[in-house]
């Protein structure tokens, strides 16, 4: 037998690793033995797409859309040509000497064509590496001026803004719905230079100094041996390190609640973290920290939810924004600030305004709303815009000026070194996605990829034979100048200040403003990424920690994980609440939620109904999706958006069944059994809390999936629309949050 290893090779093997393979694929069924194994048919030609308008059309914008001027890169003309513009009358064959002989040397073509290609790939983000850009607008209110004299703030001044949400730990193609912090940043190409908010949706860090990022992102990172597992913070290593370094305490409880499960990138709050010092146009100083308010709420996804998608639909955050964008409903945040007095001490009611590990509550300092962002574009070209946009917390204009943060600090030196090996040179502001949209003037010159073609021959100042351009600015011309903050006397050393040292006031502040079933589900976080540990001191370790938080947290882990519960080693601090830090107790727009409404393809009366339900649901603002046993368009005129093998519950906010009216009590009722697939979409829409909603017959389905017709959340009735309505409202409390269980300790 020819495919079997021959005695060499066996034997080989079994010296190195001690057996053998038994054969290799296996002989076509029928073929004859001895035959080489089956391949796949080669796929059907098909016809060309029709070009699009900019293949007609040389484009002459930048991706952000201000006019450079100056051609850009994108395709021209209708031929296919090489880089340097020659027509090619073929790209499908090398050049060979013969159809059946060897390719030459000499095909420029072929050796262009591959070199280019080799090279595509940058190296991804060292963190953050997972993400979804779009374009947007900024509108300020005006209100800020009395802090801040940044143009983009004033009232109806419009600011155009590049957006990228990603996730921290994973891989560029890592799923969305992992457990994470999620980040924010936020490029405002204002008229005074370009401003980036470069945030996450959780507003305190692991560490108080970035000498430490290595640290934690090396711990966070997937095992170095076998780099595993992928964006995950449920290992080993993660939690050897956080239970040693306490200070990530904070962190670590905000990773563990919903928040590091969002529904939507549309539905997260942003953070700045760190503060920042703003600058009005008397010169008057104040501290503020940033945050952007959703406008549809802050929701969660249910932790199995998120495993599901992480399966499902890997790019679940992505498409939900792209389609949100794509169809209209344009997510929306309002930009807030909480002001302090800028006093020497940075302090604010005892909070240290330096410590990225605390929050100023909103209740003693009102998040103040100052303009709001719009995200209404997406990009034409991953690559291109969200790639290689290059984010830099450095990147300032007048009004905003740093505090002295550590965090920020380090943060100061690494988002413009990334870039250089990210991409590739010190030019990376000349990217379409970077370029500001005011004059650029900087006398930088040569460096890998420059595109400017500089005129004058004095790049230097001071300088006469450029007669002495360009010219200094002066604050009263727009110059960005620092602000004169004093710095106390002090000796150099590598030290933290002693308020630096409280690692579980906030902590314990925040698990104890959750409503109990919030609180539950941080319970649950921490048992399953402990149980995801093998070191028994670790999972030891960090209940230790737990315990120096709240007592009914660890008690609840432990019992998890079976362990004993140790006791705090210091009296836990009494806290005050923050309700604002719950994401419960409030109701919320329901725009660019999805419905699925599950339909019986053989049952034409009960699609009568439906076309008029997707209307009522798409003039809600909401997307309804048909799923049926099979796709097409099915009776009454009813396109299937999905059928049982390619829906899942996890992709639907709440889940609709229609069927014909109930039958009249002597009428012969056709009980068709229901597809298991459409029980298990109800069975876990259930589990997660979601409003189901049916009518007519198609409770029968509901009693099949083992569902209660008088559940909490689940509304059975006679009228599609008056069913709808009523699931409606129980979304605009996002879930029905009385059937997640709530601690028992
Ligand atoms: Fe960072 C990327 C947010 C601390 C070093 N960071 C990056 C991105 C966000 C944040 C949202 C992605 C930007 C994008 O979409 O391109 N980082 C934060 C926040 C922090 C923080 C909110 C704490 C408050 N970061 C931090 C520290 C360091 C870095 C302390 C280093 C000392 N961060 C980087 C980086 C990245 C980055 C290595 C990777 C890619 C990039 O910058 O452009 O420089």
């Amino acid at each position: 037998d020819s495919t079997k290893p021959t005695r060499v090779v066996r034997e080989a093997l079994e010296r190195a690793v001690g057996k053998v393979a038994d054969s290799a694929a296996p002989p076509a069924p029928g073929a004859p033995a001895g035959a080489p194994p089956a391949l796949d048919e080669p796929t059907e030609p098909r016809e060309p797409l029709p070009p699009k308008p900019d293949q007609a059309a040389p484009e002459t914008r930048t991706a952000t859309g201000a006019e450079t001027g100056a051609p850009g890169r994108e395709q021209q003309g209708a031929f296919l040509t090489t880089s340097t513009g020659t027509r090619l009358r073929d790209t499908d064959h090398s050049l060979k000497a013969g159809a059946r002989g060897p390719t030459l040397l000499q095909d420029h073509h072929l050796r262009e064509k591959i070199t280019h290609f080799d090279h595509e790939r940058i190296p991804e983000r060292v963190v953050h590496a997972r993400g979804a850009g779009v374009h947007g607008v900024f509108v300020g209110y005006g209100n800020a001026e009395q802090v801040c004299k940044s143009a983009f703030l004033r009232e109806g001044e419009s600011t155009p803004v590049f957006v990228r949400f990603s996730t921290v730990v994973g891989s560029r193609g890592s799923a969305d719905t992992v457990r994470d912090t999620r980040g924010f940043a936020t490029k405002f190409y204002t008229s005074e230079g370009n401003f980036d908010l470069v945030g996450n949706n959780i507003p305190v860090f692991f560490i108080q100094d970035g000498i430490k990022f290595p640290d934690i992102i090396h711990a966070a990172k997937p095992h170095p041996d076998r780099e595993i597992p992928q964006a995950q913070s449920a290992h080993d290593t993660f939690w050897d390190f956080v239970s040693l370094h306490t200070e990530a305490t904070h962190h670590v409880l905000w990773s563990m609640s919903d928040r590091a499960v969002p529904r939507s990138y549309r539905t997260m709050e942003g953070f700045g973290v760190h503060t920042f010092r703003l600058v009005n146009a008397e010169g008057a100083t104040s501290l503020v920290k940033f945050h952007w308010k959703p406008r549809l709420g802050v929701h969660s996804l249910a932790w199995e939810e998120a495993q599901l998608l992480s399966g499902v639909d890997p790019d679940f955050h992505r498409r939900d924004l792209f389609d949100a964008i794509e169809s209209g409903a344009f997510p929306q945040w309002e930009l807030g600030i909480q002001v302090f007095p800028d006093t020497p001490e940075q302090t604010f009611e005892g909070i240290d305004l330096l410590d990225p590990t605390k929050i100023v509550p909103e209740e003693l300092a009102p998040v103040q709303p100052v303009g709001v962002l719009t995200l209404n574009r997406n990009t034409t070209n991953y690559f291109a815009e969200t790639e290689q946009v290059a984010f830099h917390v450095g990147h300032l204009v007048p009004g905003i000026d740093v505090t002295d943060d550590p965090l920020l600090h380090a943060r100061l030196f690494s988002y413009i070194d990334t870039q250089l090996s990210r991409l590739g040179g010190p030019n990376f502001n000349q990217i379409p996605v970077n370029r500001p949209h005011a004059p650029v003037n900087d006398m930088l010159r040569d460096g890998a990829h420059q595109h400017a073609v500089h005129s004058g021959i004095a790049p230097y100042k001071p300088n006469s034979l450029d007669g002495g351009c360009p010219f200094h600015a002066g604050a009263d011309m727009g110059a960005y100048v620092e602000v004169a903050a004093p710095v106390a006397a002090a000796v150099k050393e590598r030290k933290s200040p002693a308020s630096f040292d409280d690692h579980f006031s906030q902590p314990r502040l925040f698990y104890r403003s959750l409503e109990p079933v919030e609180r539950e589900h941080v319970i649950r976080a921490f048992t399953f990424e402990l149980g995801k540990c093998y070191e028994q001191v670790i999972k030891e370790r960090q209940l230790q920690v737990l315990a120096n938080v709240d007592t009914e947290l660890c008690a609840a882990v432990a019992e998890g994980l079976g362990l004993p519960a140790p006791e705090p080693t210091a009296a836990l601090p009494e806290v005050t609440p923050s309700p604002a830090l719950s994401q419960l107790g409030k109701r919320w727009p329901t725009d660019g939620r999805a419905i699925g409404i599950v339909v019986d393809a053989t049952d034409p009366a009960g699609l009568d109904g439906v076309p008029a339900l997707q209307q009522a649901i798409t003039e809600a603002g909401m997307t309804p999706l048909v799923i049926a046993a099979r796709g097409g368009t099915l009776p009454s005129e009813v396109t299937a958006q999905r059928t049982f093998l390619t829906a899942r519950s996890v992709e639907y906010d709440a889940l609709l069944l229609a069927a014909a009216p109930p039958p009249a009590p002597d009428a012969v009722v056709r009980r068709a059994a229901v597809d298991p697939r459409v029980v298990v979409m109800l069975q876990e829409a259930y589990r997660h809390a979601k409003a189901i909603g049916a009518w007519g017959t198609a409770a029968t389905a509901l009693t099949e999936a083992g569902i209660g017709l008088d559940e909490v959340g689940v509304v059975v009735g006679t009228d599609p629309a008056e069913v709808f309505t009523q699931v409606r409202d129980l979304l605009a409390n996002h879930r029905v949050w009385e059937r997640f269980p709530v601690p028992t300790t």
